[in-house]
């Protein structure tokens, strides 16, 4: 049979945003398999899109508007049109407005789809209708905002420039599950003779590719990076020149910042050996370039942010800026495609309040003045992935709450919807894709039609604005409309040839300048040790919140799902096989606990079934699981039963590691 190809781009919430190349027999998809021509991704695919035509053609697809016919969270809906979907909604939020105001709606989103115009564009609508606002602050803000605390605006290093590193830091990322075309170029650099080390609160599988594992209790890794610093000036291993040249504040820093921070009482910290401590302070300063990939994990603490300056101080005090193949990423942010353009501001008539989506439990069950009356999901699953879901759950099952979620699949959120909406799959839509793990921008056409009735979230909010009477001329204008938008503008930064490219459906890599790393983008120019913006000008070490309970639980991703998506995949949740609580040997024996046994693990908050699995791995105090499961099938809760609704120090972001449970036999 005859195959055609066609271009694509992962949707996906995930660094690589590799390019795919798609093929189609009689207007199927048959095969989806990796772009060879993508100049970071370079043809290879995760387990979970090699075979991503699975997901599109599943049987568990949403293909009609349904409407609740059961009681909350049975899953018992009759199909309805789209008009009388649409009809339903516009009336109810009509009513809902004329009693409470506009604010009782509350629109949530993430990261379903990464591309600029399906996942963004619903904040104009909200905006126009002048909806509560929600703070999307749940995976990295945290991250973001103590990096930006230190380097400004200053672009993040491009992700071959690890390939030139002679000791790479994998400093809490679980990379060759989460980031695995870095990965590709770690294991360029090790073939050239560069050492690898991972810093993590357990021996990850990334711990395979490791040479040195540094296993730190959770939460503690800013006093490693003030101990590291504190012995490296103490040997007189600083880059003095780089320092007086590049750097704010150095002076003020090793006196206040750094001297109470000795390699003994770190080692009470952060639970590493005094003789670990040096050998990562000597080997960091003694390296001729040293690159620090830094994963959000350790920013999903209540001292998250603060952790994350500390860090990003460590290059800046080694000079490792300056050197090809040095440096520190944390994400990629290409600010000259500017999600502004479909924010739409300006359409919000007043300051409307903002709420913040890790504490949606709280909002749906406390918020007052007014409450929030209906909630508008859309490309992200709160019941499973967000903090205390327990809350979550009692928010979701009220009666007078008219909860509409548009999705491609039903899931644990869409149970409890008073209206569900089909959603179309990435190959169903256009868009535009930038990457946080590169500099590729990809343009991508839909491949084929709609499943079913499923839309984009762009087309419904087309027709939501239609049924609103809104007279903006923007809501009229096609996705590829939007998409131009971005492209055309000469702030784009995208020349003419570059512009043609995207519009054939090529993967562009934005151009940098040569010195780009040595291009401090704060406001006094240099390298904001000491920032006098900040409430405190010099980054200092404090505990996170903790939880009055034995065992810090990390819930980190697998290779086999992302975030809670991919669960519909028989094939990959088989590989997952079931939801797994990993725990040190001596601890599971202090208490009696076989191995794959059930266990219940246990909060405040709620409580989690799980098998139990003894391990080695994972040091004493902590307990792993590693992916986010559906409930669907049964009525216990998930790993999110246990986290807290609590916020970072600064940026409002989750605190999902920072949270501590017991432990008991269960059945
Ligand atoms: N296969 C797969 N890929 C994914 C995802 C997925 O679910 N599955 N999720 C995607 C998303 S949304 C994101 S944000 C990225 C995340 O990717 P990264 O930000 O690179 O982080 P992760 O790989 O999630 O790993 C977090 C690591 O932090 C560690 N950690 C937790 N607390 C601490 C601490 O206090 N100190 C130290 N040193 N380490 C700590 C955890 O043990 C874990 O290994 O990955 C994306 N890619
Ligand atoms: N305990 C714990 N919780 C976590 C994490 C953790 O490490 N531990 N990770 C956190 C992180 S980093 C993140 S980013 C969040 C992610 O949270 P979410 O962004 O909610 O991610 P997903 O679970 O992937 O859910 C996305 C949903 O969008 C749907 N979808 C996909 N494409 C479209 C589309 O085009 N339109 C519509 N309408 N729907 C679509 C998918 O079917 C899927 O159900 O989870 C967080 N939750
Ligand atoms: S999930 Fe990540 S690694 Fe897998 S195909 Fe998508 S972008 Fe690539
Ligand atoms: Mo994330």
């Amino acid at each position: 049979m005859k195959s055609e190809f066609r271009r694509s781009v992962c949707p996906y919430d995930c660094p690589d945003t590799c390019g795919l190349k798609v093929e189609l027999q009689e207007g199927k998809v048959v095969r989806v398999t990796g772009d060879p021509e993508h100049p970071f991704t370079k043809g290879t695919l995760c387990p979970k899109m090699a075979h991503y035509e699975r997901t599109v053609y599943s049987e568990e697809r949403l293909t009609s508007p349904l409407l609740r016919s059961g009681k909350k969270g049975t899953g018992q809906f009759q199909a309805i049109t789209w008009d009388e979907a649409i009809a339903h909604i516009t009336n109810r939020w009509q009513d809902l407005i004329s009693q409470f105001g506009a604010e009782t709606i509350l629109p949530y989103s993430y990261a379903g789809t990464m591309g600029v115009v399906q996942r963004n564009c619903g904040e104009s609508f909200f905006n126009r209708l002048g909806a509560s606002r929600l703070a999307r602050t749940i995976c990295s803000s945290a991250k973001g905002y103590g990096w930006t605390s230190v380097m400004g605006e200053t672009l993040a290093p491009h992700p071959n420039e690890v390939m030139k590193s002679d000791l790479i830091i994998l400093w809490g990322t679980n990379a060759l599950a989460t980031n695995i075309h870095f990965i590709h170029n770690v294991r360029e650099a090790k073939k050239r003779g560069a050492k690898v080390w991972l810093i993590d609160t357990y021996e990850t599988p990334t711990a395979k590719i490791a040479d040195k594992i540094f296993c730190v209790r959770p939460g503690s890794d800013g006093a490693l990076a003030l101990g590291i610093m504190h012995i490296l000036v103490q040997e007189g291993l600083q880059d003095q020149m780089f320092l007086n040249e590049y750097v704010q504040g150095f002076e003020a820093f090793r006196q206040e910042s750094l001297h109470d921070f000795p390699p003994a009482k770190v080692s009470q910290i952060t639970g590493l050996e005094i003789n670990q401590i040096e050998e990562l302070a000597l080997g960091y300063a003694r390296a001729r370039a040293p690159f620090i990939s830094l994963g959000s994990g350790i920013s999903r603490y209540g001292n998250g942010a603060m952790t994350v300056r500390l860090i990003t101080c460590l290059p800046a005090v080694v000079g490792a800026w300056n050197k090809p193949g040095g440096g520190l990423l944390t994400s990629i942010s290409l600010k000259t495609i500017s999600t502004a353009t479909v924010i739409r501001e300006d359409f919000l008539r007043t300051p409307t309040r903002l709420v913040n989506m890790n504490q949606l439990g709280f909002a749906l069950t406390e918020l007052k003045d007014p409450p929030i009356k209906s909630l508008y999901v859309y490309h992200s699953n709160p019941a499973v992935i967000a903090p205390d879901q327990n809350q979550i759950l009692k928010g979701l099952r009220r009666e007078d709450l008219f909860t509409v979620v548009h999705e491609r699949f039903m899931t644990d959120t869409a149970r409890y919807a008073d209206i569900i909406l089909p959603a179309t799959s990435s190959l169903e839509h256009s868009d535009l894709y930038r990457s946080y793990g590169s500099y590729v921008v990809q343009r991508a056409a839909a491949v084929i039609p709609p499943l079913g009735q499923a839309k984009s979230n762009w087309e419904v909010f087309q027709l939501l604005a239609e049924a609103m009477k809104f007279g903006e001329s923007f809501f009229k204008q096609s996705a590829d409309d939007l998409i131009d938008q971005f492209i055309i503008p000469s702030s784009s930064g995208l020349s003419e040839s570059e512009k043609k490219k995207l519009s054939e459906g090529h993967p562009v890599e934005v151009n940098l300048p040569l010195d780009y790393k040595m291009r401090f983008q704060t406001p006094s120019g240099k390298i904001e040790l000491y920032n006098p913006k900040e409430p405190a000008p010099l980054p200092y070490y404090f505990a996170p919140h903790g939880d009055n309970a034995p065992f810090f639980l990390m819930s980190t991703p697998n290779l086999f799902s992302l975030n809670s998506s991919f669960n519909e995949r028989k094939d990959l949740v088989s590989k997952k096989k079931a939801a797994y609580l990993l725990m040190n040997v001596d601890d599971a024996a202090e208490r009696n606990l076989q191995d794959l046994q059930p266990v219940v693990a246990f909060n405040e908050r709620g409580e989690v079934n799980f098998i139990l699995k003894t391990t080695p791995k994972v040091p004493r105090g902590v307990v792993v699981t590693e992916g986010l499961f559906w409930n669907k099938d049964s009525d216990t809760s998930s790993v999110n039963a246990l986290t807290s609704q609590r916020l970072t120090d600064r940026a409002s972001a989750s605190t999902l590691y920072d949270v501590k449970v017991d432990v008991r036999s269960g059945s």
